[in-house]
């Protein structure tokens, strides 16, 4: 019989990929010693590359773990610097209102009349509380409440509408801009500047700080000293000079450094409206000639602690400069946190950033919801 030898099955898992491919097809083939090395080589290094990815893909995931962990932590921890600054709201606005919905038995006229005098004494504002107060009524009305209780969270989403009438943007931050920062002594201009300078340069921008309060000579080295903690740059002149020229300085450098933002701090000192309408024309002028089509805004800064004197600063401003937003600063040095709602509703003019204390992260984007949360929770 003339029989083929079958061809014998190795006992062994093939030790190439030639030697696979004979098994497949019955056919003998045997590696040479150096095949054979060659193969086990190119295994291991691939064993060692899914191992390499492996541990590449670990280390990412734990890196997103971490980066989110901190995230939750700076966030946590602005809403606890926002929550302490506004601890002396808390103590007598939010606890005063606390009283009168547990010392009341019934819904009736002294239950809103003891509200509306503590949102007027926390400096809500004559037209904010009205409004608010209606919308009160009319929403226990629909919903039959009769229990004083159950009226505090009705209040607190009232206070919250109230305040989110006129929502903030923060497109300069993302566009090339000049942002000028004006408001009457001591409000906190300067160190709001050198806040926002910090703030910005921190999320990648290339800022430019102008020290435009040329009135006196500690004005500019109180602007350098906040540049030099930020690590920003600055464009300074010398005192008494011309705030509109060192505008246009700062404008050149701005242009020649390719830089994001241009934040002018100006003079505090009480201008007539007069003078502070020449001088913010000038300035106008300058910044439309050397920067036309820039993004502009005017920022104007009120001090929380003044109360409804903020308010009258924000609309004698208001009627010399077109505002675009509004910063109110001593938040933590005020029971009268009710000012917001009264300037957001009073003005329609946004409440951009609020200062809760003097450290850089105590300057704060405005936010109703956080804001409301932070003060009654
Ligand atoms: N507690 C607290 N203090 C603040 C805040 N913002 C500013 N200040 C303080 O207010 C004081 C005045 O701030 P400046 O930045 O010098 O005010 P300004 O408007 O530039 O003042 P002039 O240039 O003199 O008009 C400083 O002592 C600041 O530290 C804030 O949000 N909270
Ligand atoms: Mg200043």
């Amino acid at each position: 019989m003339d029989e083929k030898e079958p061809v014998k099955t190795p006992v062994h898992a093939p030790r190439t990929a030639a030697e696979a491919v004979a098994m497949m097809k019955g056919i003998a083939y045997e590696p040479t010693a150096e095949e054979i090395q060659a193969a086990q080589d190119e295994e291991a290094a691939r064993r060692e590359e899914r191992a390499r990815q492996r541990e590449e893909e670990e280390k990412r995931r734990l890196e997103e773990e971490q980066w989110e962990l901190e995230a939750a932590n700076r966030k946590k921890g602005l809403f606890d610097r926002l929550r302490d600054g506004l601890g002396k709201t808390r103590d007598s606005f939010v606890s005063g209102l606390d009283a009168v919905f547990a010392g009341s038995s019934s819904i009736d006229e002294d239950f809103y009349e003891e509200l509306e005098e503590i949102l007027i004494m926390g400096d809500v504002g004559v037209r904010a509380t009205e409004e608010i107060l209606d919308r009160l009524r009319e929403q226990v009305k629909e919903k039959k409440i009769k229990n004083p209780m159950d009226c505090k969270q009705l209040l607190i989403d009232e206070i919250r509408t109230q305040m989110s009438t006129c929502e903030a943007d923060y497109s300069f931050e993302e566009k090339q801009s000049v942002v000028l920062v004006i408001g009457v002594n001591g409000v906190g201009k300067t160190t709001t500047c050198g806040k926002m300078a910090a703030k910005l340069k921190d999320s990648g921008k290339r800022v430019i700080l102008a020290a435009a309060d040329t009135f006196r000579a500690a004005a500019t080295e109180q602007l350098t000293e906040w540049a030099n903690r930020a690590g920003v740059e600055i464009i300074s002149g010398a005192e008494g000079a011309d705030p509109a020229s060192i505008v246009f300085d700062a404008l050149s450098a701005s242009k020649a450094r390719g830089a994001d933002v241009l934040l002018c701090d100006t003079a505090g000192r009480l201008h007539n409206k007069k003078n502070l309408m020449e001088e913010l024309k000038k300035i106008n002028r300058v910044i439309d000639r050397e920067m036309p089509g820039v993004h502009r805004e005017n920022f104007v800064v009120l001090d929380a602690t003044t109360g409804q004197n903020a308010l009258s600063q924000a609309r004698e401003f208001a009627s010399v400069a077109d505002l675009t937003g509004i910063i109110l600063t001593k938040m933590d040095g005020t029971a009268k946190g009710g000012i917001v709602v009264a300037i957001q509703s009073e003005l329609g003019i946004p409440v951009k950033y609020i200062g809760v204390g003097e450290k850089v992260s105590d300057l704060q984007k405005f936010d109703s919801q956080s804001f409301v949360e932070a003060l009654f929770s």
